[in-house]
């Protein structure tokens, strides 16, 4: 079995302690948790943090913490003119999704002190850039999809140039909340400033753009795991990342703090594409409310692909107990969020 881990060696920012993890293919998820695979759910999991405390439940911390990050993204992107545009962004931005990345955010910065006002720019600014890029993923030039959360997807909904200019206006926007944010927030300007450069670092030639360019080269392509890590890592890992690392700069953790999370946030990022690609072929479009099987047509590599889908959960069930084993150096009354999330994130229907 090849090594599956390269980006852990080879990623822009060395960590030297990472341990790598090469999926035992004979393990599934279901034999190491003896829980029904992939279809645990992991928002009824309740765990009791300190004795007389209610236990932590991530049903309704994630109930909690969607209904904050929707509330402020309405505030942040209010009706307005060119109707047209501003239609089309809140319909991409304020219909639905999981808001995991913002989710991130706020458990990173509670986990190293931080009060939840300092991460709202972040939790909001890392939404707005995850929402662009789905639109953007959706034209006719990338995915070319038609639905998206269960409805049309924005170019069918308004027209390929909307979609277009919504999805530059929701990139701009993103770093306009965040810079205005932390400011009216008080956070220091050093920490936005540092914020900023990690978000934008995540979004650029060195992140989402780069992931996407060599997806969609490799479409019908012989793909190994190595070029297939560096997909998912920059196309999708890296928003984790930056999301979960931006709420610890603007709680001021320092940096022995923002790297234990950088970890964290690196091993969950991949597990989420992970768990996206063993989505795609056992979950259908009505429950994924995204066209299923999408992988499949238009010949992907995906974990799936190249190891199956039971090695993929094993490779899921590793990268999930690293993730978790970074927290051990935290205050363990605040890693429950991080915790659980971890969790929901292998074991989602979604
Ligand atoms: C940002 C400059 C710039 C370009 C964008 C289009 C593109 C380049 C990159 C594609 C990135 C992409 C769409 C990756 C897929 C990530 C993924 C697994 C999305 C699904 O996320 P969920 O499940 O969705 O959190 P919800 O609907 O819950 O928000």
């Amino acid at each position: 079995m090849a090594k599956v881990a390269p980006f852990l060696l080879h990623h822009a920012t060395p960590l030297p302690n990472l341990k790598l993890h090469t999926p035992p293919r004979s393990t599934s998820l279901h034999a190491r948790h003896s829980t029904p695979g992939l279809a645990r759910c992991a928002t009824t999991t309740t765990t009791t943090v300190l004795q007389d405390e209610e236990p932590f439940s991530l049903e309704r911390y994630m109930a909690s913490k969607a209904a904050t990050v929707n509330e402020a993204l309405d505030r942040a992107l209010p009706p307005g003119h060119p109707e047209r545009l501003l239609e089309s962004m809140r319909y991409s931005l304020l219909a639905g999704g999981k808001r995991v990345r913002p989710m991130l955010a706020l458990a990173a910065c509670a986990l190293v002190g931080g009060g939840e006002a300092a991460a709202e720019p972040v939790a909001c600014a890392v939404e707005m850039v995850h929402a662009m890029s789905l639109v953007h993923d959706d034209l006719p030039c990338m995915d070319d999809d038609d639905l998206r959360r269960g409805r049309p997807t924005n170019h069918v909904a308004f027209s390929v140039s909307t979609a277009l200019l919504a999805g530059d206006a929701l990139l701009a926007l993103a770093f306009e909340h965040l810079a205005r944010g932390c400011a009216d927030r008080g956070v220091p300007a050093d920490r936005a400033l540092r914020a900023v450069a990690e978000l934008a670092g995540a979004v650029g030639a060195g992140g989402l753009a780069a992931g996407q360019v060599v997806d969609l080269a490799s479409e019908g392509a012989d793909v190994g795991l190595a070029t297939l890590e560096y997909i998912h890592v920059h196309k999708t890992a890296r928003l984790l990342e930056a999301a979960a690392v931006c709420g610890a700069i603007v709680a001021g953790g320092d940096d022995e703090e923002v790297e234990g999370v950088r970890r964290y946030a690196r091993y969950v990022g991949l597990l989420f594409q992970v768990v996206d690609d063993v989505l795609d072929v056992t979950r259908t479009s009505e429950q994924l409310g995204k066209t299923a099987g999408k992988d499949v047509a238009t010949d992907k590599a995906t974990y799936p692909k190249l190891m199956g889908v039971d090695g993929a959960r094993a490779y899921a069930a590793e990268l999930v107990a690293s993730a978790e084993a970074e927290l051990d150096r935290f205050d363990a009354a605040r890693t429950e969020p991080l915790r659980h999330l971890a969790r929901f994130i292998a074991y989602r229907q979604h």
